[in-house]
């Protein structure tokens, strides 16, 4: 099939001509509902932000990342954690904290492993209906969850590198797969970064559940629940209400997303 224009995502709904060598045109792409910029993929329903709790790391700012940029598209997003066959009985305790704070922010999360098949029924009953696309670092197990969805699909997946713990950037291109019934899964390749796009420093905080409905309270309108005095999210954040990390993080994001907004009014000022 041949594509007229370059801007096309998977998970766009096009009009297409059939020619007559049983060949089609695309002639219309239809305006999408919603995309991503990272996986890029449109019109999707649900985001599985995908990580493994081991090999690779766990690593908590990608995964507020990608709940903000879920967030900040509209879509429904679920937290997936993997490999919980590597995890000892010590470690389960320090991350059924984890699980707690994401659950408390109104997120759902799964407990998933390839190897014990925990949580892979649960996870495949939130897919009826949906067209889903994981979103997580290389080495996840991101592939190795869509080939047991589709048994015989194939697709390639390899171990993550003994040295460094990580993945290797196996899957390269992002592929929309039909499963039983009406589901869809869309395999992506593994990503490390994730830019902040569409949010400013005065409605980020809006997109972090357990800091949305506080900010009210603040003394200030406008507070930025950075050093304003008698902050609610701070006060949240000192009780234990507000997570440690998801706050720091939230400071990461305000100070990425403020020198952008800088940047931005030094070049209106040159112009
Ligand atoms: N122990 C364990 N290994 C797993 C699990 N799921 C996947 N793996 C292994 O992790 C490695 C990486 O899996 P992939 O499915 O290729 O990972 P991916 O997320 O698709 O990685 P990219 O395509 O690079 O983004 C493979 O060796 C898998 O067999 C799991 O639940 N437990
Ligand atoms: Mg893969
Ligand atoms: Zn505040």
């Amino acid at each position: 099939m041949k594509e007229k224009g370059t801007d096309l995502l998977v998970g766009d709904m096009v009009e297409v001509e059939l020619t007559n060598d049983g060949q089609g045109v695309i002639e219309n792409v239809l305006t999408r509902k919603n995309r991503l910029i990272r996986p890029p993929v449109a019109n999707i329903d649900q985001v599985i932000a995908f990580l493994s709790i081991k090999a690779p790391p766990l690593d908590l700012f990608l995964l507020d990342r990608i709940l903000l940029a879920a967030e900040g598209a509209g879509l429904e997003v679920l937290i997936c954690f993997n490999k919980t066959d590597l995890l000892s009985v010590n470690d389960f305790q320090n991350f059924n904290q984890i699980t707690d704070i994401y659950r408390a922010c109104g997120y759902r999360v799964f407990l998933t492993s390839a190897v014990t098949d925990q949580g892979f029924n649960e996870l495949k009953s939130m897919m009826p209906g949906k067209v889903c696309a994981l979103a997580g670092p290389s080495g996840a197990g991101k592939t190795t969850l869509v080939n047991k969805l589709k048994p015989g699909l194939g697709l390639l997946s390899l171990p993550v590198s003994k040295k460094t713990k990580r993945g290797r950037q196996t899957t390269r291109d992002v592929s929309l797969i039909k499963l039983n019934g009406d589901a869809f899964i869309i395999d992506t390749p593994g990503f490390q970064r994730l830019d902040l796009k569409g949010f400013t420093s005065g409605n980020l905080a809006l997109y972090f559940p357990e800091m949305q409905d506080l900010a009210g309270s603040c003394r200030f309108a406008g507070c930025l629940h950075v050093a304003e005095p008698e902050c609610a999210v701070k006060d949240a954040l000192k009780t234990g209400k507000i997570a440690s990390w998801r706050y720091d993080h939230y400071l990461a994001f305000l100070r990425e997303i403020k020198q952008k907004e800088e940047l931005f009014l030094k070049k209106g000022e040159k112009e």
